[in-house]
């Protein structure tokens, strides 16, 4: 396991010279925010990133994310160049030296929560999910207003058009889709050494009746079974998952082995049917047994990249919700404690 921080580029309030100072963190997490989706990311924009990533002390290990353009999840035509650009866009990060990349297969939205900043107790805010609140979210002032979309940002008319496109898209549509993507990108990704990571759905349902499949283990092993190679791999995000109780994390991890190709840790608190909130990774904070985790993860020998995912807003921090410095550093922390803790036990047969 190798320690990578998440980080969003030059206007990201986090700055490099602080995150030099959180001990174990190698790699570097980051993306060309501003290209837009489809488009094949320009070289120079690439290395200039590289080099500051570089300059600050770390490598540019993981790519998170190329988004995937909208019309390959919907499976129209224009696909195939679609599709050409994303592989070309594959070769030129192996170009810069990023080895593994995260990308997920949500359709229209990302990442989704109703409640940016729940005060906790302890007077900290953190995020928090309500499926029934979404009845409330007026969808046609798009997705700038109130709704974590960061991979997009739709406005109404254009979020109208999709929801009505998906509208014909069952489940098992958007399963075949993602297999026509994953033949042809994962030959590509496998030829220049890079390792493809599916990212779960987050949260692990359909939101806003788009259909979501990435839910589950179940989902996961469909996903590595679809196309036999080695770059074709998971993000195991233990608060995407660990939101639905009937996941176990730990077992997934195991029958995953050598295609969990990097790790989103952090904890939620599950608290009702389709209702939970993010808290402090310990696992004594929420209900993913995050040491667990780790005996899985150093059972698989895992080898690959890892990061400490959203963090609570404290000590006055503001900004990025779940992305400040502070709680992740903390985070950081207890995962480098945790991996050095199961790396010294000894292991019973
Ligand atoms: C949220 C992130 C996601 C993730 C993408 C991966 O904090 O985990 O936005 O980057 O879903 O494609």
């Amino acid at each position: 396991m190798y320690l990578n921080f998440r980080w969003f580029g030059a206007d990201d309030p986090v700055v490099l010279k602080h995150l030099r100072q959180v001990p174990g963190v190698e790699g570097i997490v980051s993306a060309l925010h501003d290209i837009p989706t489809g488009e094949v990311w320009p070289r120079d924009r690439l290395s200039q990133l590289r080099d500051t990533i570089e300059k600050g002390g770390f490598n540019f290990s993981v790519v998170e994310s190329l988004p995937v353009h909208e019309d390959i999840k919907l499976g129209l035509p224009v696909r195939d160049r679609l599709i050409d650009q994303y592989c070309e866009s594959i070769r030129r990060l192996s170009e810069v030296g990023v080895r593994v990349l995260c990308y997920n297969f949500m359709p229209i939205f990302d990442w989704v929560r109703t409640d940016l900043a729940m005060p906790l107790e302890d007077g900290s805010t953190t995020m928090a999910y309500d499926h029934r609140e979404l009845a409330n979210v007026d969808l046609s002032r798009g997705m700038g207003d109130g709704l974590p979309a960061w991979a997009n940002d739709y406005d109404g008319e254009e979020l109208a058009r999709l929801l009505q496109a998906f509208r014909s898209v069952s489940e098992e549509l958007l399963w075949e889709h993602l297999q026509y993507f994953l033949e042809r990108v994962a030959p590509a990704a496998e030829s220049v050494n890079i390792r493809l990571a599916l990212h779960p759905d987050d949260p692990p349902w359909s939101v806003f009746g788009v259909p979501r499949i990435i839910t589950d283990g179940q989902a996961l092993e469909r996903v590595v079974g679809m196309v036999d190679s080695p770059a074709n791999g998971i993000t195991v995000c233990t608060g995407s998952l660990g939101s639905l109780p009937a996941n176990d994390v730990p077992a997934i991890i195991r029958r995953l082995g050598s295609r969990v190709h990097f790790m989103h840790c952090r904890n939620v608190m599950v608290t009702g049917e389709r209702k939970f909130h993010e808290t402090p990774h310990l696992t004594e904070s929420g209900d993913v047994d995050m040491l667990e985790v780790f005996r899985a993860l150093r059972d698989i020998q895992f080898r690959g990249p890892m990061r400490s995912d959203h963090g609570r807003m404290i000590w006055g921090e503001t900004g990025r919700p779940g992305y400040g410095l502070h709680d992740r550093a903390l985070g950081t922390m207890y995962l480098r404690g945790l991996w050095e803790a199961v790396s010294r036990e000894p292991v019973l047969d």
